[in-house]
């Protein structure tokens, strides 16, 4: 186990939750970044997430070095494909698109990256990622061109869940897709987290500390967020790690 992951788990072991903030290269410019990236150990930050389920700019791998240069946190990928890649991140949410039944996502794009993560030296942290239906048409359901499983099928979130545990990845990342109309609800976090021995990541339309903390009392270990803050600005970054950390 590489020492990103290593140091997730014995937090999460600790009783901790985690709060990780999500930046889209795509919506915040390279200033804007690195004030970020300055006030996120400040703010009680756990990690810095960067990625897009479908990328613009050209200067991904820059923003990603100025995220290093400018904090101690681990910044970890979390890439919507092979051209999201960087060499100067810690590690890579290597993510397989369990929920999907569309091989691209599943295993194709891995097959690209392989090689190239291997030559950066990054620290791959195995994920299952499993999309929850969630109101209204997201980057990621169209992006990827799979469907998300309805959000009244816990039964079959589960069973995927157990099956990214059996199949023997590391974390299991419940997404109900950026800006998303309703995040995830409480009844499916609390019953993959029963039903699961890896980590739990739940994101997507976290808009309030409030309904983050709320999916941590469902079993959540980790929060991701970033729509809320490409939208409404930093100012309550502080407030949603307290609310992650309580
Ligand atoms: C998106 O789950 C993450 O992949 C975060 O979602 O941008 O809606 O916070 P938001």
């Amino acid at each position: 186990m590489g020492k990103i992951l290593n140091q997730i788990n014995k937090n999460i072991e600790k009783g901790n939750s985690l709060f990780f903030l999500l930046l889209d290269p795509d919506k915040e410019s390279m200033p804007k970044m690195r004030e970020v990236a300055e006030n996120c150990e400040e703010a009680g930050v756990d990690a810095i997430l960067v990625g897009s389920s479908f990328l613009i700019s050209w200067d991904n791998g820059e923003k990603v070095r100025l995220l290093k240069e400018n904090t101690k946190l681990p910044v970890i990928l979390f890439p919507g494909g092979v051209k999201q890649l960087s060499p100067h991140a810690d590690a890579i949410l290597f993510l397989s698109l369990i929920s999907g039944r569309n091989p691209r996502w599943l295993i194709e794009e891995h097959i690209q990256a392989a090689p190239i993560v291997k030559k950066f030296g990054l620290e791959t942290i195995p994920t299952g990622y499993v999309l929850i239906e969630s109101g209204k048409l997201t980057s990621v359901v169209f992006v990827s061109n799979t469907l998300p499983i309805p959000s009244d099928k816990v039964e079959l979130v589960v069973a995927h869940c157990l099956a990214a545990e059996y199949l023997g990845m590391e974390l299991v990342f419940l997404e109900a897709g950026s800006g998303a109309e309703r995040p995830v609800p409480e009844n499916i976090i609390s019953e993959v987290k029963k039903n699961v021995k890896i980590p739990v990541m739940v994101g997507g339309g976290i808009k309030t500390p409030d309904t983050a903390r709320k999916k941590v009392e469902a079993g959540a270990d980790i929060i991701v967020v970033g729509d809320h803050f490409e939208k409404q600005g930093y100012g309550l970054l502080k407030e949603f790690v307290e609310a992650v950390h309580r």
